[in-house]
């Protein structure tokens, strides 16, 4: 007879890990184990004696709090469909020689319950305590009020009954529906109103991309049902100022603008190239943040707007611009104070399954080589995903970083509503399709609560269904119509853009000024004196067009913004915007020393 108090620490996860195979399988350890195992029974040790604990009990105790706090996500029910896969040995307590405690117990339930979350990865001891802290307070996460509760059920009721009833009346059209992870539009809508940002600038790609355009962008149930009434075209709803761009494109690749007086909320149009949009995106962001209607350098104020990037959970590890833009995201050029990332985890990739497709265990893995937190939330839980979202926003304005939420949930329908996912999954579709809906069950559970009637909830159903009902009808009868086409609004000829020669002249000047105290490096400044006379002589290179003519833009109230590798002098070495004194490598940048233009 053995028991675990013969193991310490890692060794004793070890034996159980073996145990249990054993059990399952006694050919899976070996002869020696086989042995060992016939006559061993694992018996818990006695908890730790609150005051009278010895020291090696004490360590014991923390040490597994510790494997709580960072190892708990391996436990944590995130996953809605099924219960979590190989959580670590080392979150037993016969691991560390030592029992459960109300403090293990308390740590359980905040990192072993329906979200997950992992922050060791994290360098900065302060972000990794904050996030500690934030987490295990539950500041972010307090129980909403029976009016929130009611609201975020109205909420849910929009986002599925908008696709029960596009599903009915438009039955195997695509439209990629959000089934699955209904929490992404209220979790849009909590950023937005949290985040604290007067605009917010929004990246996606198919996947509920229509019930976001509608609930979060809110473009008209009319518009909307107007592209799926004619089918000859590919999106036959006209251009309109808030689509941000032509019609032509599929209707799940538009975008659209909602403005209102507190926020402004864009999302960009976006190419069928999954992913791509991601730097656009930032580079929305990045040029609402950077203040450029004055002289000098921009004023970069990443509060001013929040990019949200909301990703697949097989193209975020397998598309390469998703590294490529997490590298570039501390970078100063294109530093945004932190972008939001939501993974819409579905747990499939058209017919892929995640094994055949990563590497990894989770889909957000890259993410952790850039430092960024990550919480797993399941997608049936709304109030975990919504704190998800809070504790997002108060680390991004607090460390004007980026944070990812992966939420987990499951794909109702096939990839498109024509796929028959049955023919690839057949057994992930026949759970999905006795699965309830996160509208369904947070109806229960609010009944439960009697924060609701049942047939309160049906109700709340039922007015989608009214609401878009009138709205066909309406287009139908001709009362509602499209916006007016934008198309063909482009001017005739081309705009002037020529610059008088005596302006010329005086910018030629002012951009070969040097500061009092500051030296040129000898040899460049020579050739770039000689700028005086090329001008009066008609000899300009590129490198001094391209110079005068971004001067005459800053003159005009045009910013100019210039990035990437060799920006400053230029691949060819031709252009020198940014000079670096050779005594004490202070930079000069012309352009940005002129005080008189009307933009930067
Ligand atoms: C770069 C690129 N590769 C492939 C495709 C084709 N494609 C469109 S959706 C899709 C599956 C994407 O899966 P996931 O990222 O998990 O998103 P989901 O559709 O499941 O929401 C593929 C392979 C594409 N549009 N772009």
């Amino acid at each position: 007879m053995a028991d675990l108090r013969q193991f310490h620490g890692p060794n004793a996860g070890y034996v159980l890990d073996a145990f249990e195979r054993f059990t399952h399988d006694p050919e899976s350890v070996d002869e020696t184990w086989r042995a060992y195992f016939a006559d061993f029974t694992p018996t818990e040790p006695a908890a730790p004696v609150a005051g009278g604990a010895t020291v090696e009990q004490a360590l014991a105790a923390r040490s597994l709090a510790e494997a709580i706090r960072t190892r708990g996500h391996t436990a944590a029910r995130v996953n809605p469909l099924r219960p979590p896969p190989n959580p670590d040995p080392m979150l037993r307590p016969e691991s560390h020689g030592t029992g459960e405690s109300e403090e293990t117990r308390r740590l359980r339930e905040v990192y072993c319950g329906t979200a997950g979350y992992e922050f060791e990865h994290i360098f900065s001891a302060e972000e990794r305590a904050w996030l500690r802290d934030a987490v295990e307070s539950r500041r972010f996460a307090p129980p909403l009020s029976a009016e929130g509760k009611r609201a975020l059920l109205a909420r849910l009721s929009e986002v599925e009954g908008f696709e029960k009833f596009l599903h009915k009346a438009f039955f195997g059209q695509k439209r990629f529906s959000i089934e699955g992870t209904d929490m992404l539009v209220p979790m849009l809508d909590e950023a937005i109103q949290v985040g604290g940002a007067a605009e917010v600038v929004i990246g996606m790609a198919h996947r509920g991309r229509l019930n976001v355009l509608t609930h979060v962008l809110g473009k008209p149930y009319s518009t909307m049902i107007g592209g799926f009434q004619g089918t000859a075209k590919p999106d036959p709803v006209p251009a309109d100022p808030e689509a941000l761009g032509p019609s032509g494109d599929v209707k799940y690749h538009m975008g659209w603008r909602r403005k209102e007086e507190s926020v402004s909320v864009t999302l960009a149009p976006n190419p069928s190239h999954l992913e791509f949009v991601n730097p656009v995106v930032i580079g929305m962001a990045r040029a609402a943040q950077d203040d450029t209607g004055h002289a000098g350098a921009p004023a970069l104020d990443p509060a001013r707007a929040l990019p949200v990037l909301v990703h697949g959970d097989t193209a975020f590890p397998g598309q390469g611009v998703v590294a490529e833009s997490f590298n570039l995201s501390r970078v100063p050029g294109y530093q945004v104070g932190g972008t939001l990332h939501i993974i819409a985890n579905n747990q499939i990739g058209f017919t892929t399954d995640p094994e055949e497709s990563r590497s990894t265990r989770y889909s957000s893995d890259l993410a952790k080589g850039f430092e960024v937190p990550v919480v797993h939330v399941n997608a049936d839980d709304p109030e975990a995903c919504l704190a998800a979202v809070r504790l997002a926003c108060a680390y991004r304005s607090k460390f004007g970083r980026d944070f990812l939420i992966d939420l987990i949930g499951y794909r109702r329908w096939g990839h498109n509503e024509g796929d028959v996912p049955g023919f690839t999954q057949p057994r992930l579709y026949e759970t999905i399709s006795g699965h309830p809906t996160a509208r369904e069950q947070w109806a229960r559970t609010l009944a439960d609560q009697g924060v609701v009637e049942p047939d309160e909830a049906e109700a709340m159903l039922r007015a989608v269904y009214g609401r878009m009902s009138e709205a066909q009808a309406a287009l139908a009868a001709g009362v509602a119509t499209h916006p007016p086409s934008a198309n063909g609004a482009r001017p005739d000829a081309p705009p002037e853009t020529g610059v008088d020669a005596d302006a010329l002249t005086q910018i030629n000047e002012a951009l070969l000024g040097r500061p009092e105290g500051w030296t040129p490096n000898a040899q460049l400044e020579k050739l770039l004196q000689r700028r005086r006379e090329a001008l009066q002589e008609g000899k300009i290179d590129w490198g001094h067009a391209e110079t005068l003519a971004f001067a005459s833009l800053l003159y005009d109230g045009t910013p100019v913004r210039l990035t990437g590798q060799d920006a400053e002098r230029g691949t060819f070495s031709h252009r020198h915007l940014v000079l670096h004194d050779p005594t004490t490598g202070a930079k000069l940048n012309p352009l940005q020393a002129l005080t008189d233009t009307r933009a930067t």
